[in-house]
Parts: structure tokens; sequence; C-alpha cells
């Protein structure tokens, strides 16, 4: 099975350049199995739009959009913290209601010997209740005034973006964080498990082992970072 996974688009928010990768993205999944949209692939707290509506309306747009452009594929979307959005989340279940090559859930895939999830577990949030009570407080985030937004635009031209995930996210860190999320919930090597994809952190992952798992992030479509979709077959 031919797998292609792609993190952190954060379609809505215009300091992400997804466009500029959407080609090489195509290319990658025209003949994939299964494409996995692994969270934060919307970015509703900084989100443009004026309306909450026209914002789950672009998002529902893009993913009828990905269906259409890959008639053979079936999708997968994992949520991460920017869209584990309830109004989001209501609109993309009535989508997969219709939609049978459509599938979502809120923290993670398994498929053999590979899981996917988005990966902030990374912020410490180390088990499934920790991690719940994290993204319940997205759930119905507030959008910040939009003189912060200019702000952002600011320090996105300064690289505050490329210099604090890595000091925020030290990669054995995360990987420790995972390590110790995946056992949580059941999907140890123990079980079968070898391949890990994730994101969230914006800093890339390149098949790192550890601790008996072999670890993978294709980081962001941001300015000045690494940015990939992966193949994974399995
Ligand atoms: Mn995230």
């Amino acid at each position: 099975m031919e797998i292609v996974v792609v993190s952190d688009l954060h379609v809505l928010c215009r300091r992400s350049r997804w466009r500029a990768h959407r080609d090489a993205l195509d290319a990658l999944a025209v003949d994939a199995d299964l494409l996995v949209l692994n969270g934060d692939t919307f970015d509703f707290k900084w989100s443009d739009h004026a309306t909450e509506e026209g914002a789950v309306a672009e998002a529902v747009r893009f993913l009828r959009g990905i269906l259409e452009t890959f008639p053979r594929c079936r999708v997968h979307v994992n949520l991460g913290n920017h869209d584990h959005y309830a109004p989001y989340i209501e609109a993309l279940d009535a989508l997969a209601r219709r939609q049978p090559r459509l599938t979502w859930h809120p923290y993670f895939l398994r498929v053999g010997n590979t899981l996917f999830l988005h990966g902030d577990v990374a912020v410490g949030a180390v088990d499934p209740e920790q991690l719940a009570v994290y993204r319940g407080k997205w759930l119905h985030k507030k959008r910040p005034h939009a003189f912060l937004g200019r702000v952002y635009d600011m320090a996105f031209r300064l690289r505050v973006h490329v210099l604090l995930p890595r000091l925020f996210f030290p990669t054995t860190r995360t990987l420790r964080r995972l390590h110790a999320y995946i056992y949580a919930i059941g999907h140890g090597a123990d079980t079968g498990l070898e391949h890990v994809y994730f994101g969230h952190t914006h800093v890339p992952v390149r098949a790192r082992r550890f601790r008996g798992l072999t670890f993978h992030n294709g980081g962001a479509p941001l300015p000045h970072i690494a940015f990939a979709p992966l193949r994974a077959r399995v």
C-alpha cells in the first residue's frame, strides 16, 4: 500500500506557503492508495476569513478538491491542534458521511506497522487524557486580534518561527514524549509498530531511530523551513 502523508499545511493562514508545494504533493499522491493529512491541515486560529462559516467552507472546498484530484485514493484526516475546532469537526464529519473515501480521527491512524499522529503530544501531553485537555482549549478558540497577526507577520520576517520551535522542541525530547504517548495508547513496538509519522513541531525529522521505532517529520510549508510530503509503503 502506497501512502503519502503531509502535515501542517496551515491552509487559511496567510503565512503558509502551501500553494507553492501543491504540485509536488499532487505528483507524489497521484498513484497513492491513501493520503494522510496529518493535522493542522487548516489553521482556524490564524484564518483571515471574516467569519468562522467562511473559514469552514474553504476547508470543506479544499477537502472536496483533494478528493476530486485523486479519484482512486482514500483520504484520511487526522486533526491537529489548529484544526481541532468544533465548527470544522461538525462539517468534516458531515462530509465524511457523504464521501466513503474520506475518514477522520481526532488523534491518530494506525496502518500495519505504521502510526500517523499530529505530534502535539510534544508539548508534554504524554497520555490521552492530557492530550484531550490540551485539545479542548482549541475547540472554541477565539481568533487573536488582527494586530497580533501583524506582529506574527513581522516575527516571520525575522525568522522567529524557525528558531523558537528548535528551542521548544529539541528532537530527543519530542521523540521521548511521542514514544511515551504511543505506549500509553497501546501502539508500541510490541504490537508490531515500526514507523511513526508526525508533524506539529515544524522541525524536520528524517527516519530517526529512537527506542526501537523510526520517526519521520516532513516539516512545514513556512518560509525558511524545510518541507516535503512523505511517502510510506506499508
Ligand atoms: Mn500543531
